[in-house]
């Protein structure tokens, strides 16, 4: 089982982020916790220095698990879905330096709200405007042998692709083999009528794997069924990381070293 953390490369409104702030303090401390890899949420490729962002991740013995992209959203508002042709074209873009970036550091790349929250025109159309975004986006990671993870987001935060159903819809109109799913059991606690049965009836189009609790602090701090989870996702054959994206609930480091102290004992008890 290979964990990762998410960490915002710069400060972010989004809350679910165990660090923000010194970058190499960060990354050090999620080394310490005992994961394996970093999530990098990166508002915009253009504000790092790759070669310096892998090279300290290198350092700690770490891998990149994947490249957020909702901070296109989140604080730029650039969407697949915007009704303004040229925010479209700017959100692709983007969508297109993070596929560049994720190429040097080998990672899967995460398509979050940068699809939009919807309802911000004709729904018909703002489903067009997503398949048609999607279709470029894969065509452009194939090239480069990069895979795209889709993610299902709860009906509070957006109208598009709210379940692993719809995730799985999406999936066939695009018909891009790059291009798979990202779940997240905070969103499929909300969403899903059964965690594990989407995880199964998803099998090997799960991509990437999120894990925040019931009320979004790390996995052991709500009532969700992990253990059960877990099993789910292992009977998939799942390979990719399991990334931590909770909220820095009581303290940053407690609550990133919980995660993974609980995550590896319920491992152990599975196998
Ligand atoms: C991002 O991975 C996520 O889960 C969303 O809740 C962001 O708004
Ligand atoms: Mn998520």
């Amino acid at each position: 089982m290979k964990l990762s953390l998410v960490l915002s490369t710069h400060q972010a409104t989004f809350k679910a982020l165990a660090f923000q702030g010194d970058f190499e303090r960060n990354i050090e401390r999620i080394a310490e916790c005992g994961y394996d890899g970093v999530e990098l949420a990166i508002r915009d490729p253009t504000l790092i220095d790759s070669d310096q962002v892998a090279e300290v991740i290198e350092k700690y013995n770490l891998s990149v698990s994947a490249i957020g992209t909702g901070q296109a959203w989140g604080e730029d508002r650039l969407s697949f879905t915007d009704p303004d042709s040229s925010v479209r074209k700017k959100a692709l873009e983007r969508f297109f330096a993070h596929i560049n970036l994720a190429n040097s550091l080998k990672a899967i790349v995460i398509i979050g709200l940068i699809r939009g929250i919807g309802g911000m025109s004709d729904i018909k159309k703002e489903q067009g405007w997503l398949v048609d975004a999607l279709r470029k986006c894969s065509e452009m990671a194939q090239e480069k042998g990069i895979r795209l993870a889709l993610e299902p987001i709860n009906r509070y935060e957006t109208v598009l692709i709210n379940n692993a159903t719809e995730g799985l819809e999406y999936l066939e109109r695009v018909g891009s083999k790059n291009l798979g799913l990202l779940l997240d059991t905070f969103h499929m606690n909300i969403e899903e009528p059964s965690i594990e049965a989407s995880i199964k009836n998803c099998g090997g189009r799960i991509f990437h794997f999120h894990v925040a609790d019931s009320n979004r602090w790390y996995p052991g701090a709500g009532h969700l069924d992990f253990s059960s989870v877990l099993k789910a996702l292992f009977g998939t054959k799942y390979e990719g990381f399991i990334s931590g994206e909770f909220l820095p609930e009581p303290e940053a480091y407690l609550s990133a070293s919980r995660s993974v102290s609980y995550l590896r004992a319920l491992q152990a008890r599975i196998e």
